[in-house]
């Protein structure tokens, strides 16, 4: 099936979006590498970067992120985090902005696997990578918008989904993008005044792996939180919680 968006995310179909300080200075193009090339990290805070297609996505260790040209949401933030606040949690601050976002469109529920991923009825419709350069982050995120099923990668390890697959529905990529620097603004400002802790009452609802099996950093069980450091508690049994900083999780579905 041919691809079903005919949106726009040139600066003029964007500029109408644009609540807050986020995405005021926006580059767009039709066509990079990647958008987290695209941006200088001292550049100022707020700045954005999207493009229509990236040929070589990155996702975390080495991994590509793969979407069709015009059909997904591909955008790179830069932030100035203070130095007193551990960086590599904006992670989970821009899943959670991805999850707001998501729902804010299609009205359903959405839940972080920890620690980038952003999932709707179980497959991974969003994904974050954060790039930290002497002290200044960039936050790329993808967003699965209007994909059609045979357009979204084959055997990933979690199941990948769009929001059109997942609703029947297409959706305005500029007006999400629009929806999602807001959402990630709000949040990135309540992280910097408290840190995780000040999202915690909004993290905790949206863990997707808590309760469940996993696998990780060499550590088996049952995962049983995110704690106010962002690190995933996975309790091994016979009162033993291990508190793990960064991995790749398996679960059992
Ligand atoms: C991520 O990595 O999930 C972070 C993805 C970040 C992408 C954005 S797009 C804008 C910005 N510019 C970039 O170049 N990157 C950021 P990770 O957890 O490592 O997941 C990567 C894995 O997800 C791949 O190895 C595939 O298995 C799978 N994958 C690739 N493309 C996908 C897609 N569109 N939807 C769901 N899963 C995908």
């Amino acid at each position: 099936m041919a691809a079903l968006a005919a949106d726009s995310l040139a600066p003029e179909a964007v500029s109408p979006h644009i609540r807050g300080r986020f995405g005021r200075s926006y580059l767009y193009r039709d066509r990079c590498a990647s958008t987290q090339a695209l941006l200088d990290p001292s550049s100022p805070e707020g700045t954005v970067a999207v493009c229509d297609e990236q040929t070589a996505g990155r996702g975390r260790y080495g991994r590509r992120w793969e979407a069709p040209a015009g059909t997904a949401l591909l955008c790179s933030i830069v932030l100035h985090p203070p130095a007193d606040r551990h960086a590599p949690e904006l992670t989970l601050v821009g899943a959670l902005a991805a999850c707001e976002a998501v729902e804010g469109a299609t009205g359903l529920a959405a839940q972080i696997k920890w620690p980038n991923d952003v999932m709707l009825n179980r497959r991974k419709v969003a994904g974050v990578l954060g790039e930290l350069h002497h002290g200044r982050v960039v936050l790329g995120i993808g967003v699965n918008v209007n994909q059609t099923r045979e357009q979204l990668p084959r055997s990933t390890p979690t199941p990948a989904g769009s929001l059109y697959t997942l609703t029947g529905r297409v959706y305005d990529r500029a007006e999400l993008l629009g929806s999602l620097l807001f959402r990630l603004e709000r949040l990135y400002d309540g992280w910097r005044h408290g840190g995780l802790a000040e999202l915690y009452g909004e993290l905790g609802p949206r863990d997707f792996l808590r309760g469940r099996r996993v696998h990780v950093d060499g550590h088996a069980g049952v995962a049983a939180g995110i704690d106010r450091t962002g690190r995933l508690q996975v309790d091994e049994g016979h009162g033993r919680v291990v508190a793990v900083e960064a991995g790749e999780v398996t679960y059992e579905r």
